[in-house]
């Protein structure tokens, strides 16, 4: 049922139009729905329409960086590298929605600043910064994990005279490096990314570290029409796989241990999964990587071993190798990025040796002294997984603001489902799996759309989670993370997963890290019990007069 952008009364509302509020909004309308969705870009694509830098590219394999929702979906569209490019992807997200015509239901540039639940109502009532106000029953957020950027914390940004870019909000114009002194703040994916790609083309290239990070390879190379066919071919046991594995990858996960295997035949699987490229080193190499810390210290050790051969200055290749555990930050995959630092005309600022101390009119002033530059590139990520839902104003019963019950760290349950707040489900929000993103936003957006039609077809007005099973489910997150030598704070990566990279904000286990697979057997469990763990709301019975 299409929405007239200005219909003020609806049965649902999505905010965001990437791969987790366009499924979601398919989801709602085919069941009959009436939805209004808002996005702040002036179009869909999510993640994918803000970072357009140049070497944006996803790092997870091009077969399942998509919905698989409709088999004719799959079999028409093949991307054409195996590691598609940010406009690649963005043309998929744009076919999806001109084919499944999920437009007419979105307003575009317009941002949604508050949602506040009305309790007499049963409905939220939600406001934009276009000044509009839309009510309805249901409010689905697919607000993206990484959508509200971090700017430096450093003073004066404001007087620099050259070009400053984000990488989260890159121009749509191309961008002309040649012959400029170019700085990049930033060593995350973006930054690692963006140093590959413009350090032919800048006259000086300065990289500003504060903490190093692990850099894979990339698998990337063209995909041909017949391996693509191959690919349809095997779309069965693709999915399968994919439904099961930690992260989502159409991968089995080794059984082998890297402490039970000898010394010679590790390095040969460690070079061979290196050489793969991607993911494949942390979760195809051996079963123990991500939950033993000595046989993560192994894979380290090859790592160590791998800077110190592509970056000819042994102090430089020491300065780009992390501290910390593989996988305590995202690793990036990329080409070239060790490398670009053999070049002449590309150096290192070790933050933490020389702290920025502030911009300038003419660059950058760290504690060592002024660098001079055309263009400052902030590659310096984001208040990520909860940033965007604190940046609104959301308000449940009685009140209850979702910024205050999340001082500490997010809870949720499932990270579908907030206590004191019915009817708000979260698509890829806080406490769900770090994964392959379009298999969990696909998963997860059919699992609301399920609870939707449950609570209409038992007469439910609304449903939330009930305070003990978010403090239980905050409680297995917790001791998930902690269990696992990578992802415990211990592991002290300044890592947005737990939001450590944001000064001032709360240090929380945001993500849950039992995995994609184990999620998806828990959110099926809850759907089948019909939802023990969620108070209801019964819907008001018209009496007969
Ligand atoms: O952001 P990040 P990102 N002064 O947070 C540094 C996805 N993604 O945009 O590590 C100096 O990883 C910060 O330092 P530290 C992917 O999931 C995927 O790169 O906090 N430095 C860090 O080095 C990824 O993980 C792709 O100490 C400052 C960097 O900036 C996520 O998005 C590509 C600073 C930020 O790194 C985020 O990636 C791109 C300051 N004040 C993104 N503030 C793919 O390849 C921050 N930093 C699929």
């Amino acid at each position: 049922m299409a929405q007239a952008p200005n219909v003020r009364e609806v049965d649902a509302i999505v905010i965001g139009a990437g791969f987790s509020g366009l499924h979601a909004t398919k989801r709602l309308t085919d069941m009959g729905l009436s939805v209004r969705a808002f996005d702040a870009a002036e179009g869909v694509g999510g993640v994918w329409t803000w970072n357009r830098y140049p070497g944006a590219r996803t790092d997870s394999l091009h077969m399942t960086y998509c919905y698989s929702f409709d088999r004719d979906l799959l079999n028409e569209w093949g991307y054409s590298e195996v590691n598609p490019r940010q406009p690649e992807v963005l043309a998929y997200l744009r076919h999806v929605a001109d084919r499944f015509d999920l437009e007419q239901y979105y307003t575009f540039g317009t941002s949604v600043t508050s949602a506040v639940y009305d309790e007499a109502a049963g409905r939220w009532v939600i406001e934009t910064d276009h000044g509009e106000t839309v009510s309805a029953t249901y409010f689905v957020t697919g607000l993206g994990l990484v959508s509200a950027p971090l700017q430096p914390t450093a003073p004066g940004l404001e007087k620099f005279r050259g070009e400053v870019h984000h990488t989260a909000r890159w121009p749509h114009h191309e961008v002309d490096f040649a012959g400029k002194r170019v700085a990049v703040i930033g060593t995350g994916s973006s930054g690692v990314q963006l140093v590959a790609t413009i350090a032919d083309r800048v006259g000086s290239l300065t990289v500003f570290q504060r903490t190093a990070n692990w850099v894979a390879k990339t698998p990337n190379r063209p995909v041909g029409a017949a391996e693509l066919d191959e690919i349809r071919q095997d779309y069965d046991t693709i999915w399968k796989r994919v439904r099961h594995h930690p992260a989502g990858w159409p991968w089995e996960m080794p059984t082998r241990s890297a402490l039970e295997t000898p010394p010679d035949e590790r390095e040969r699987v460690f070079e061979q999964q290196f050489e793969e490229g991607g993911f494949a080193l942390l979760y195809n190499a051996f079963s123990d990587l991500s939950t033993d810390k000595a046989a993560n210290d192994l894979l380290c050790d090859f790592m160590r071993r791998k800077i110190q051969e592509m970056v000819d200055d042994p102090e430089l290749a020491a300065k780009l190798t992390p501290t910390h555990p593989y996988g305590a930050k995202r690793p990036p995959t990329t080409d070239g990025y060790y490398q670009a630092f053999n070049k002449p005309n590309v150096g290192l600022v070790d933050l933490r040796e020389t702290p920025i101390e502030a911009f300038t009119e003419n660059g950058i002033r760290t504690s060592a002294g002024e660098h001079e530059f055309d263009m400052i590139v902030l590659a310096t990520g984001f208040d990520a997984i909860t940033g965007a839902f604190t940046r609104m104003q959301i308000r449940g019963v009685g009140g209850r603001d979702l910024n205050e019950y999340w001082s500490d760290g997010p809870k949720t349950y499932l990270g579908l489902a907030v206590p004191g707040f019915p009817n708000m489900f979260t698509v890829a929000g806080p406490q769900t799996p770090f994964s392959n993103l379009p298999p969990g936003a696909q998963a997860q957006g059919s699992w609301i759309s399920d609870a939707i039609s449950w609570m209409r077809e038992h007469d439910q007005a609304a449903m939330h989670p009930t305070e003990a099973a978010a403090e239980g489910w905050t409680a297995l997150c917790n001791e998930i993370a902690e269990s696992l030598p990578a992802t415990s704070v211990a592991a002290d990566a300044n890592s947005w997963f737990t939001g450590a990279n944001v000064e001032g904000k709360a240090v929380a286990y945001n993500i849950y890290f039992g995995g994609h697979g184990s999620h998806a057997d828990l959110c099926d469990e809850e759907a089948a019990s019909e939802y023990p763990s969620f108070a209801k709301i019964p819907a008001l019975v018209e009496q007969p007069a």
